[in-house]
């Protein structure tokens, strides 16, 4: 890792040449209609590629691909550890290509490169290595019916899966996607999103050099309404696995319900609530509520993004979090001691920035931070902030601002505390902080979120499993439960005569 901290990355980004087109049936290709957008770099505002710009013939194409391979066996019907040989050879690339898909994924969106090189292109090599390790260890069920039945439960794949996913963890998002989706068997078509499509196109790039078939991975950047709407509505394509906005996920469920009935498994919005109480270990706890906020500039489904704090160490936490503010404040991502970089656009910025005015208006005060900086590079920075004398019917305490604003509200007694948490149309995470074992655990289990941390936040593993209560959605991310959304059980009933 010392070498990757000396790199010259702006040096790097000159002469970088990301792939800009489609990867349909094993090969890169225009847009049928020749048309592309731009991909902007969120640091200085500058394009940095015209991307391919798939509408539904597009993916139309991508989707007779996958299922032609689907059916051809070429995938589904390799020998266990063989299907496991590719993926782990995929997972390998993508770890020999660290540098340049972490530069990717920095000029794509704005994130520290400091935090794509040890947390996004890691992620995303440690979830298709997991899952390839469970190809040859999954075993299948006998339901017990007595000596002349033999009942067998088996799994199988459910044939061409969407992935549709947003801009905040490209690599990560897509690898909990694909990992799942392909070590179960069938083939995959990827959506990424409009401002962070780069990183899968190497992605794809490495797929057929690790040695999967043609037509069994394809990746069709382009916008919402069309290329994602395309896929929500294709008739031939049997699950999408979708990560975005909860607006946007309600409409899967619509496009569904309007073609095939295609299952979908939606990750969508969070509010979570992160409750502080007087006898938790207040200094670890500001480390953490910072993180919580801050991390990726609160651009994180799961931000603790309400700070539920016990009255009376409301002033002296604030204090403790001060320096955290200092300490996270944004640069220039492709600075190696960077922690924090730009939002991801100038529509977002201003989003964020309205969200501020808003909670002022409706009675709360800035606290800490606030303001648009960074505007001589040309980028989308703000400072990290904090909003207090929040109420909870507020809207910068009910909806999802994705910006690096914590809303801070207050509590007396512990059922307070709780009964503020559930108070919200979300349920993805939320997080405790108390010093005694039997508080924390009835709390955590009076808690309606999909992820419950006592004395953490944001602690993960691949083998833990991720999704929300409510309208964060349904279905699981990681884990083996993610097998759930991409294989059908069948039972297969034989008598024995
Ligand atoms: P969305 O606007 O929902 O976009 C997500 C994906 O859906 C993108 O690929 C987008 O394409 C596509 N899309 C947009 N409009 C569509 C339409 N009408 N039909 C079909 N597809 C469409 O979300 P975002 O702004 O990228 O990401 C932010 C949201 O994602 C936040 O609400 C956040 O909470 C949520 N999120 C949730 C999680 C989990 S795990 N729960 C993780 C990360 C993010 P375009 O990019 O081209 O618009």
């Amino acid at each position: 890792m010392t070498s990757l901290t000396q790199t010259d990355w702006r040096s790097l980004a000159r002469t970088l040449r990301p792939r800009r087109q489609a990867f349909i049936d094993g090969r890169f290709v225009d847009a049928l209609s020749g048309r592309t957008f731009p991909a902007y770099n969120p640091a200085t505002g500058e394009v940095i590629a015209e991307v391919a710009a798939c509408d539904a013939a597009d993916v139309d194409r991508a989707v007779r691909a996958a299922r032609r391979a689907f059916e051809s066996g070429v995938w589904r019907d390799l020998k266990p550890a063989e299907r496991k040989a590719v993926l782990l050879r995929w997972a390998g690339l993508i770890r020999e290509n660290l540098p340049e898909l972490a530069l990717l994924e920095t000029l794509d969106t704005g994130k520290a490169i400091k935090e794509s090189l040890s947390v996004d292109v890691p992620s995303a090599a440690a979830a298709i290595q997991w899952y390839a390790e469970t190809i040859d260890k999954l075993y299948d069920e006998i339901a017990p019916n007595g000596p002349s039945s033999l009942v067998m439960v088996t799994r199988e794949p459910v044939g061409v899966v969407a992935g549709v996913i947003p801009w905040n963890y490209p690599l990560i998002i897509a690898s909990w996607k694909i990992g799942p989706a392909l070590a179960a068997g069938n083939s995959m078509i990827l959506k990424p999103a409009e401002e962070a499509s780069l990183s899968a196109l190497k992605l794809a790039e490495l797929a057929q050099e690790a040695g999967l078939p043609d037509g069994v991975f394809n990746v069709v950047p382009g916008l919402g309404p069309e290329a994602g709407q395309a896929i929500g509505l294709h008739p031939d394509i049997d699950a999408v696995l979708f990560t975005g906005s909860t607006e946007v996920g309600r409409k899967f469920l619509e496009y569904s319900a309007r073609s095939n009935l295609k299952r979908v498994g939606l990750e969508l919005g969070g509010k979570s609530p992160h409750i502080v109480t007087a006898d938790a270990d207040l200094e670890k706890a500001a480390m953490y509520v910072a993180y919580a906020i801050w991390y990726n500039l609160g651009q994180t489904c799961n931000a603790g993004s309400r700070l539920i704090i016990e009255q009376s160490v409301k002033e002296r936490f604030l204090e403790l979090l001060r320096p955290w503010a200092q300490r996270l404040y944004p640069g220039d991502p492709l600075e190696p001691t960077t922690e924090l970089g730009a939002l991801i656009s100038a529509e977002h910025l201003d989003r964020v920035r309205g969200y501020i005015e808003l909670g002022q208006r409706e009675g709360a005060e800035v606290a800490i931070g606030g303001r648009q900086i960074g505007q001589e590079r040309g980028g989308w920075y703000l400072e990290p902030t904090v909003l207090v004398g929040v109420k909870n019917d507020m809207r910068v305490a009910r909806e999802e601002i994705f910006g690096p604003v914590l809303s801070v509200l207050e509590f007396d007694r512990l059922e307070e505390a709780v009964a503020i948490a559930n108070d919200s149309p979300y349920g993805l995470a939320a997080a405790l902080w108390c010093r005694d074992i039997s508080t924390a655990h009835r709390t955590a289990r009076q808690l309606r979120a999909g992820t419950v941390w006592v004395n953490a936040f944001d602690h993960t593993s691949i083998n833990a499993p991720f999704g929300g209560y409510k309208q964060s959605g349904h279905g699981r991310d990681k884990s083996l439960h993610a097998f759930d959304k991409v294989t059908e059980l069948k039972t297969t009933w034989v008598e024995l005569h």
